[in-house]
């Protein structure tokens, strides 16, 4: 049994009782005085389980002296400082491949959605406008579009295999060239200078901050579109609403943004953007897995020292 573990969130209520029958489990979301627990069990926590979004804030880790591990329920891992993880020797596991294709599909929905006006034409139907004013205006189809993605990793490279059957042509931009046909782009202005489309599938945290700026909102241009599955860091915010309020691009779908779930309410106002609630991932069937995986690898650790799914 690891002694003892502290749960910054329920991952899920089956998965949580899971890890509560093995483990001597804290939910330190439920405990109202979080100092006094700290000062009296803090030295005694030896695993933290968190999330994507919940990370690990950094005075909480210097407070828990014998932390071990960390596993966090989800892929991305910009709330943990992995520096700091690894000076210290605690080992970090997320939920890699498992939450892929959700996400994946989510990105083209929202492609869709956003490029066919799926809002406006459910508000047409539902407002009565369809039989007060006739049919709604047309849209622009996907087919012989250019598609950048921003980060081909596992969830970049499964967007283009959904999107290549719609009929669109796929660019990308990352840190290296990969062994893909898409063509390659060593600069971010360049792709979306290329791009109709750019979906943001890469990591958060300081690398990415604010890569997709001003610049290259400009180059996407008046017919462009944005799908943002990564993390709202990854674009300067206020760029991407001056540049929707003023049509220096066409629309957005976005599943992620700075300041969750408390998103600026500019969003709100916008007939061009299709908005989602950091929900890429959330089907009962991957989070299920996703919770699964975390309490296997805080086993893995208490069985064997080891983890199924490092990253630390
Ligand atoms: C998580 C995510 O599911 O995996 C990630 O990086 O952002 C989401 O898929 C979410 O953070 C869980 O709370």
């Amino acid at each position: 049994m690891i002694r003892s573990v502290l749960a910054l969130l329920d991952i899920r209520p089956v998965h949580t009782r899971l890890i509560a029958e093995r483990h001597d489990l804290h939910r330190y979301d439920l405990i109202e005085d979080k100092q006094k627990f700290l000062d009296d069990m803090g030295d005694q926590i030896r695993a933290i389980v968190t999330s994507a979004r919940f990370g690990v804030p950094a005075d909480l880790m210097a407070q828990l002296p014998n932390l071990e591990v960390i596993t966090s329920f989800g892929v991305g891992h910009d709330l943990i400082d992995l520096e700091a993880c690894r000076a210290r020797g605690i080992r970090v596991s997320t939920t890699p491949d498992i939450l892929t294709d959700d996400v994946a599909d989510t990105a083209i929905m929202l492609m869709h959605a956003t490029l066919r006006q799926l809002l406006a034409g459910d508000d047409w139907v539902r407002s009565g406008k369809w039989a007060a004013k006739g049919p709604m205006a047309l849209a622009r189809t996907v087919r012989g579009r250019k598609l950048g993605i921003v980060g081909l990793g596992r969830i970049g490279q499964a967007i283009a295999s959904r999107a290549i059957p719609s009929g669109v042509e796929v660019g990308y931009f990352g840190r290296s060239k990969k062994a893909v046909d898409y063509k390659f782009f060593d600069d971010l202005v360049a792709l979306a200078e290329w791009s109709d489309i750019l979906v943001l599938a890469c990591p958060g945290g300081a690398a990415t901050k604010g890569i997709v700026n001003q610049a290259v909102l400009d180059a996407l241009g008046r017919a462009g579109i944005v799908i943002n599955i990564a993390r709202g860091s990854v674009i300067d915010e206020p760029a991407l609403i001056r540049a929707l309020q003023d049509g220096t691009i066409a629309g957005a779908g976005l599943d992620v943004f700075d300041n969750e779930p408390n998103i600026d309410p500019a969003f709100a106002q916008l007939d061009n953007v299709v908005l989602y609630p950091h929900l890429a991932s959330g089907t009962v069937e991957t989070r299920d897995a996703m919770a699964q995986l975390v309490v296997d690898n805080l086993d893995a650790w208490d069985e064997r020292g080891a983890l199924i799914t490092p990253i630390v």
